[in-house]
């Protein structure tokens, strides 16, 4: 049967950018919402990394024969002692703008030297197999939070989360840079060796037998 990996995500930006680092595999990949698959997931874990293995086996529960992958992520703001964390897509509310809660961070950090502006993004990418392993890996990009909003591209709160080396935020990107270089694109990479390593180890298995 043909190996199918399976995003368990309902992120279509986090999609596109997963598309861009995991179709070297050559293997097909769908996202949930592709697959019809709406199940309510409680994420009630405290790390990046409990959450994305949360996500990731309630769809593989569904999905017993495909690689199911998740991805949790988040802003990591040290002068607000690491907020909002794993709580960055909840605070302020789900149904609150990208721009009022960037709003609500530039506020927050108002007339906050640069050196204690200091940031990062997260992303834990969980996968479970269908021989029932799991994987996790992550992935960082270091920051500042800008002093104001700036760009279009990306999403979330790329707009505020500015990177010195390149002088200008994550939204400020184009998409190939913002993959190169963030936390997603280097938690990914690593996953995509994992299942490189492993599949290559089991077709060896498979010729033996
Ligand atoms: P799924 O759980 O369905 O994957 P979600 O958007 O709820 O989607 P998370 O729980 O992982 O995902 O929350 C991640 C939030 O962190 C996301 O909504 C953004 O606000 C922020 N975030 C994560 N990665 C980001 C990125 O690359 N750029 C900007 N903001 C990001």
């Amino acid at each position: 049967m043909e190996k199918r990996i399976v995003f368990a995500t309902g992120n279509q930006n986090k999609m596109t950018e997963i598309r861009m680092i995991l179709e070297d595999l050559g293997m097909p990949i769908y996202s949930m919402n592709e697959l019809h698959i709406d199940t309510d997931i409680v994420e009630d874990g405290i790390s990046f990394e409990e959450n994305a293995e949360i996500k990731a086996r309630a769809v593989a529960r569904l999905l017993p024969h495909d690689i199911v992958l998740a991805d949790d992520s988040g802003l990591e703001i040290d002068y607000l002692d690491g907020a909002p964390g794993i709580y960055s897509s909840r605070f302020a509310g789900e149904d609150t703008s990208y721009d009022i809660k960037n709003r609500i961070f530039l506020d927050k950090l108002e007339g906050v030297p640069e050196e204690e502006r200091t940031a990062r993004f997260v992303c834990a990418i969980a996968a479970v197999f269908p021989d029932g392993n799991v994987e996790t890996v992550r992935g960082t990009i270091e920051g500042q939070i800008a002093h104001e909003i700036a760009g279009e591209n990306g999403f979330g709160y790329d707009p505020i989360f500015y990177v010195p080396e390149y002088g200008c935020t994550t939204a400020e990107m184009d998409p190939e840079k913002k993959n190169a270089l963030s936390h997603r694109g280097n938690a990914l990479r690593a996953m995509r060796k994992i299942i490189e390593e492993k599949y290559k180890k089991d077709e060896v298995e498979d010729e033996s037998v």
